[in-house]
């Protein structure tokens, strides 16, 4: 059994132009300063093999700092780290991956095809291929399958999705090639352990989310991995969460009602939508400073919609008003909670009958 790290998809020195300048510069930082975490986290729970599987660099422009703090982050490490370029960070000659000189313990793929690296030290064969452009084609694995070692795959690119423009890699092919773990890169998502025949793959999504469309929590896999074997568990590790939070404040406060829902986000980067129906026009600029120690950054939207007097029609010679007057029937002679029942089925019917959304 060998100990694995795998992670992926840091897209170190990206923009984050959704924040303002200052608040991207911090996030930049804290990037860079995600590797030194990481390192320090492996060497804790006594990893042998940390395997990145791509779009480690955001684009081509990496600042030399963000190089730099990467190389010494790694050079800490106690084992060996292997490295597949992905698509926003391929080998190509003036790529730093072969312009700087890595550290000793990091091995990085620079071909389009299948390489082959053994580490006799955990008994262990990884293989794995770079991206040399921003595409890469259809990879056909071989059978890699080895009586005696365990055999490990370390790419960027798309299993399961035909005609990606992402390296393809079919399930089949996976299930044929006889590996016992293939650590992917090119998802931002985790979406579990699968497997393929009797090889398990996953993708362990990026450690960092960088935007609204990148929710929840984000981190890495951590586990042992040996012949037809793969024990991983995912590590949450982010600095900052993106989350999206839905805020009803009918009949609430909304200073009141949004700093509730935010309880416990004082790290992280929020969007609140305020919905449902109030009275009250809200004063989103006011609302956000008053909110603003709730959330490292916030972001407020108003999707509430004016309150209406729900039973104005009540009685009149319409469908609306029959309509309304059946429910007001069962209203009155109702408690709290089967009132707050009949008001949404009012509202519901209402909305129906004037073909708009609720
Ligand atoms: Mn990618």
């Amino acid at each position: 059994m060998v100990k694995i790290l795998h992670s992926a998809d840091f897209h170190l020195d990206s923009a984050f132009t959704a924040l303002s300048e200052s608040r991207a510069r911090q996030r930049r930082q804290e990037s860079r300063e995600l590797m030194a975490r990481m390192v320090d986290y492996a060497n804790g729970q006594g990893v042998e093999l940390m395997l990145l599987c791509g779009d480690l660099f955001d684009g081509a422009r990496v600042y030399a700092q963000t190089t730099e703090e990467l190389m010494a982050a790694l050079g800490r490490f106690h084992g060996e780290v292997v490295i597949a370029p992905g698509n926003h960070d391929p080998y190509t000659h003036h790529s730093p991956y072969a312009r700087e000189k890595w550290p000793e313990n990091v091995h990085i793929f620079t071909q389009n095809q299948l390489e082959k690296l053994e580490f006799p030290q955990y008994n262990c064969v990884v293989y794995g291929a770079a991206f040399t452009s921003a595409e890469a084609g259809e990879l056909q694995l071989p059978d890699l399958s080895d009586d005696d070692r365990t055999v490990l795959l370390v790419l960027h690119g798309e299993a399961g999705v035909p005609n990606s423009r992402y390296r393809t890699i079919s399930v089949e092919s996976l299930a044929r090639s006889g590996a016992d773990y293939a650590a992917l890169g090119h998802i931002h998502q985790y979406g579990g352990v699968l497997q393929a025949g009797n090889t398990c793959y996953a993708y362990p999504g990026c450690p960092e989310g960088r935007g609204f469309d990148e929710l929840g929590e984000k981190g890495f896999l951590l586990g042992e991995v040996g012949k037809g074997t793969a024990e991983l568990r995912f590590i949450p590790f982010a600095r900052r969460r993106y989350e999206q939070i839905e805020v009803d404040v009918t009949d609430r406060d909304a200073y009141e009602a949004a700093s509730a829902a935010l309880a416990g986000c004082g790290d992280h980067i929020c969007r609140v939508i305020l919905t449902g129906e109030t009275d009250k026009s809200i004063d989103l600029r006011r609302l956000t400073q008053q909110l603003s120690g709730c959330a490292w950054e916030l972001e407020l939207r108003d999707h509430t919609r004016p309150k209406e007097d729900l039973w104005q029609h009540c009685g009149e010679d319409t469908l609306r008003g029959l309509f309304l007057a059946e429910l007001r029937k069962e209203y009155d002679n109702a408690d709290e909670a089967r009132r707050r029942v009949i008001e949404q089925a009012a509202r519901f019917g209402l909305a129906a009958m004037d073909n708009r959304e609720l």
